[in-house]
């Protein structure tokens, strides 16, 4: 075989390296609503950033209600990587939440496995966008509730029917600024996208026959 000519040919002695296998997750949510903190404080890269003082003209068009606080704005993308072992890295993609950067939020998510949906109870509406988006594009997502200070709390039924989010979607709090949070709620999508790909297996096929 082809590879094994290949093995053969290798120098004795010199290990194959295989390039590691690469997950892409998204980082999606409306405006201020901790996606640049979320990929800052898993990442173990300086993060790539994409931040410009909020001008004048920014303001009268996004949509800062809220946010009145927030000095700066993600202009194209947040970057960021975590390395689980030698063969498996995370990457992260911040998408930026303001309307008029949706346009690029097609080819940031090509081949991601799944997405993270930020949200502040107090502005819920501003994640039906990216709900929306993956519900459409059958990306699996979960959405994490990210704890700011005075934050009223919500139960997940409650956020559920307000979201109208279907049963399966799993929904968390996390604060953004906390390694450990933010780690946990990245597992809980991966358990997620695992399962929605099981669920998937043992459906039968359209036609009834068997896979
Ligand atoms: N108290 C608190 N502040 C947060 C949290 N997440 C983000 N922030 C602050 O909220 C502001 C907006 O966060 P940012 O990450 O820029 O939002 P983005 O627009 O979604 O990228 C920043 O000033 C953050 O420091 C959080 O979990 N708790
Ligand atoms: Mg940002």
């Amino acid at each position: 075989m082809a590879y094994d000519d290949f093995d053969a040919r290798r120098p004795a002695g010199r290990h194959h390296n295989p390039a590691p296998v690469a997950i892409k997750i998204l980082i999606a949510g409306g405006f201020g609503v901790g996606k640049t903190t979320l990929v800052g404080a898993l990442t173990e890269i300086q993060p790539l950033r994409t931040e410009e003082e909020l001008s004048g003209p920014g303001t009268s068009i996004d949509m800062i209600v809220g946010v009145e606080g927030k000095r700066t704005t993600t202009v194209a993308m947040d970057f960021g990587r975590i390395t689980i072992s030698g063969g498996l890295v995370i990457y992260l993609f911040g998408m930026p939440g303001q309307e008029r950067f949706w346009f690029m939020w097609d080819d940031l998510s090509h081949g991601a496995l799944g997405a993270v949906v930020l949200a502040d109870v107090r502005r819920l509406a501003d994640c039906f966008p990216a709900i929306d988006y993956f519900e459409h594009r059958s990306t699996p997502f979960v959405v994490a509730l990210n704890c700011f200070p005075g934050t009223p709390r919500h139960g997940v039924d409650e956020v559920r029917k307000a979201l109208d989010l279907d049963a399966h979607v799993p929904i968390v709090a996390c604060d953004a600024r906390e390694r450990g949070s933010c780690r946990d709620t990245l597992v809980t999508l991966v358990d997620h996208a695992i399962a929605l790909v099981d669920t998937a297996a043992k459906a039968p096929s359209p036609s009834g026959s068997p896979l």
